[in-house]
C-alpha cells in the first residue's frame, strides 16, 4: 500500500510544531520536523503574539520536513491549527495593520459590560452557546472598536486562518475556529448575523467560511523556494482550532467518552451531535464549540498548565534574576520531572484553588495569586515549590471532574471512560489524579493529538482513509501507544476538597 505524507503545523501557546503523519490504511505514525518556542512579546504596555517569528517557524518547519520527505516520499498537503480566538488585520492590499494581540492582554477589562449593555448575557448565549470568557473574539473587536487598525482594516483573519493566507494567497474562514469568536450560531453553523449587527461588529471583515476537508489554496511559488519544496502543494482545511484537531485526535472506542485537551489550557467535556444552549448550561460556564463533522465540543476551559507553567518561570526567575522574561516555560523537562516527583510525595489535597478562575489568566506572580485564594478559602498556603504544584495538580484533578460531572449532567449523557490528551498526557501525576478526582478510568494519550487530528482530517480529505470520527479514532487506538490508570484513594476525600470551595460558578457569578 502507498504510503502519504501529511504535514500537520499545531502552533500551541507554549510552543509551535510541524510534525509529518505517515498514513496508509492501517498505519499511522508521527515524526516531529521541527519545534520552536511561542515567546509573547509585551510593546507598549499590550502583550502581543511574536507572529513573524511564529510564521518563519512554521517556514523552517516545512523546509525541515521537506528535507525528511524527498524523492517518491513527497508531501501530500499541509494543514494548519492553532490557539482560537485572535486575529490579524489587514489592508486591502494584504498588508498586516498591527501585531496580533494577546488573548492573554487586558485590553479587553470592561468589554464584557459594553456587550451586556446591548445584548444580555442570556440572549449573547441563546444566540452562539460559547462560554463566557474574557479574551472571546467579540469582546476583542468591542475592545478595538474606534482604533485605527480596525478601522482602516479590510480584512480580518484568525490567526491559523493569517499563516494559511501568507503561505497560500487564498483568505478563508475555518468553521471550527470561527465559533470561538463568539459570532457564530451553533444550530445554523453560520455566522450569528443579529449579534454581530447589535454590536456594530462588521461581518464583512470576514472572508467566507470553510469547513474541514475544504480545500484552502496551494503554497505560493516564493514559499515553495523558501521552503526547498520542489513541487506544488495544497493546504487543506483541518479544524483549525487546536482543540477541535485534538479532539479529533482522542482514541476513543465506544461514544460514551468524556476527553480532556490538557496542555497550556485544560478543555473538559463531551462531544455532542447538537450544542446545550440552556439558561443552566450558561450559568455553569459550558461552551458549545464547533468540531469536525457537524459535532459540538461542550467543555468548560479550565486554567491548565498554564498555571504551573507560570509557577516554574517565577522560580527560574526569582534563582536566576536576568533569565527570560517571557510568558512561556523556561524550564527544561528534567526540572519539571524533579518538581513533579516531589509534588508527588506531598500532602494530597492540602489545599485546592478554583482553576476556573479568570484571576489566574494573566501572567506574572502566579505562586502569590494561587497563595493569595488559599487564604481566601480558609486553606494552608502552600510553603514550597513541590506544595504549589501538588496544589496546582489537585486543583486541576478537581476542575476536571467538576467539568465532566457538569457536562454529563447538563447534556444528560454518562461517560464510562476519560480521555486525556496534549502534552499533559507526559504529566503522570496529573492524569493519575484526575482518575482518582473522576473515579473513572482515564485513557492518556496520545500527547500530539492536535497534530494527529489535523494528519487524519488531510489523510481523510486525501482519500487516504475514509469513515467517520469513529473510524479516525479506531485508527489511533491500534497505532498511537496509550496509558491507562485506574482510579485509587479515597473518593469521599475529593468531594470534601470539592466543598471547601463550594461551588465556584456560583461563588464566581456572586462576586
Ligand atoms: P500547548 O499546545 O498549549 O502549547 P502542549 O499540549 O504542548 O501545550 O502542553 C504543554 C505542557 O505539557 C507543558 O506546559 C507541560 O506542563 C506539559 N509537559 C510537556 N512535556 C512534559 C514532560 N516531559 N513532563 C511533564 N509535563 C510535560
Ligand atoms: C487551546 C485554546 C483553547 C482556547 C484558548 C484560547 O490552545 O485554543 O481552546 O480557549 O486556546
Amino acid at each position: 500500500t502507498t504510503e502519504h505524507r501529511f504535514a500537520a503545523v499545531d502552533l500551541g501557546a507554549s510552543s509551535g510544531r510541524v510534525i509529518v503523519g505517515e498514513v496508509a490504511p492501517e498505519r499511522l505514525t508521527l515524526h516531529e520536523a521541527h519545534r520552536f518556542p511561542n515567546q509573547p512579546t509585551r510593546l507598549l504596555g499590550t502583550l502581543h503574539w511574536d507572529i513573524l517569528s511564529l510564521y518563519q517557524g512554521v517556514l523552517d518547519g516545512l523546509t525541515a520536513a521537506a528535507a525528511q520527505t524527498t524523492g517518491n516520499t513527497t508531501l501530500t498537503s499541509i494543514g494548519i491549527d492553532t490557539w482560537a480566538v485572535d486575529y490579524g488585520l489587514l489592508a486591502a492590499d494584504g498588508t498586516l495593520l498591527a501585531n496580533p494581540v494577546h488573548y492573554r492582554d487586558t485590553r479587553t477589562t470592561g468589554a464584557a459590560e459594553k456587550v451586556a449593555a446591548v445584548l444580555p448575557p442570556q440572549a449573547l448565549y441563546a444566540a452562539t452557546g460559547i462560554q463566557h470568557l474574557p479574551f472571546n473574539t467579540i469582546y476583542q473587536l468591542i475592545a478595538a472598536q474606534g482604533t485605527p487598525a480596525l478601522t482602516a482594516a479590510h480584512r480580518l483573519l484568525l490567526i491559523p486562518d493569517l499563516i494559511s493566507y501568507w503561505l497560500t494567497g487564498e483568505p478563508g474562514t475555518e468553521l471550527t475556529n470561527a465559533s470561538t469568536t463568539q459570532l457564530i450560531d451553533p444550530r445554523t453553523r453560520d455566522w450569528a448575523t443579529p449579534v454581530a449587527e447589535a454590536l456594530g461588529i462588521d461581518l464583512s471583515l470576514f472572508p467566507p467560511l470553510r469547513h474541514p476537508g475544504d480545500p484552502a489554496g496551494t503554497l505560493r511559488q516564493d514559499v515553495l523556494t523558501e521552503a526547498g519544496l520542489t513541487h506544488p502543494l495544497p493546504v487543506t482545511a483541518v479544524g483549525s482550532h487546536d482543540t477541535a484537531s485534538a479532539v479529533v485526535g482522542v482514541p476513543a472506542t465506544t461514544p460514551d467518552f468524556a476527553y480532556i485537551a490538557t496542555g497550556t489550557w485544560s478543555l473538559a467535556g463531551l462531544e455532542l451531535d447538537a450544542p446545550v444552549l440552556t439558561e443552566e448550561s450558561r450559568a455553569a460556564n459550558f461552551t458549545n464549540e464547533l468540531g469536525v463533522d457537524g459535532t459540538v465540543r461542550y467543555l468548560r476551559n479550565i486554567m491548565g498548565l498554564w498555571m504551573l507553567q507560570e509557577c516554574v518561570r517565577t522560580w527560574n526567575t526569582e534563582a536566576t534574576p536576568t533569565s527570560s522574561t517571557s510568558s512561556t516555560s523556561t524550564t527544561s523537562s528534567t526540572d519539571l520531572t524533579a518538581l513533579l516527583q516531589a509534588a508527588a510525595q506531598t500532602t494530597p489535597l492540602r489545599s485546592v484553588v478554583d482553576a476556573g478562575d479568570p484571576a489566574f489568566i494573566a501572567p506574572h506572580h502566579m505562586p502569590d495569586r494561587i497563595a493569595d485564594a488559599c487564604r481566601r478559602t480558609g486553606q494552608p498556603i502552600p510553603r514550597t515549590p513541590a506544595e504549589t504544584t501538588r496544589c496546582v495538580l489537585d486543583s486541576l484533578a478537581l476542575a476536571h471532574r467538576r467539568a465532566i460531572e457538569d457536562a454529563t449532567r447538563l447534556s444528560g449523557r454518562t461517560v464510562s471512560a476519560v480521555h486525556i490528551v496534549g502534552g499533559g498526557v507526559h504529566n503522570t501525576l496529573l492524569c493519575q489524579l484526575t482518575a482518582d478526582a473522576c473515579g473513572l478510568p482515564v485513557i492518556a494519550g496520545p500527547a500530539e493529538a492536535a497534530a494527529l487530528g489535523n494528519v487524519l482530517v488531510q489523510a481523510r480529505t486525501a482519500g487516504v482513509i475514509n469513515g467517520g470520527l469513529p473510524e479516525l479514532r479506531a485508527l489511533l487506538h491500534s497505532t498511537q501507544p496509550l496509558r491507562q490508570y485506574e482510579p485509587t484513594g479515597d473518593h469521599s476525600a475529593w468531594d470534601r476538597a470539592a466543598a471547601r470551595l463550594g461551588d465556584p460558578q456560583v461563588t464566581r457569578a456572586a462576586t
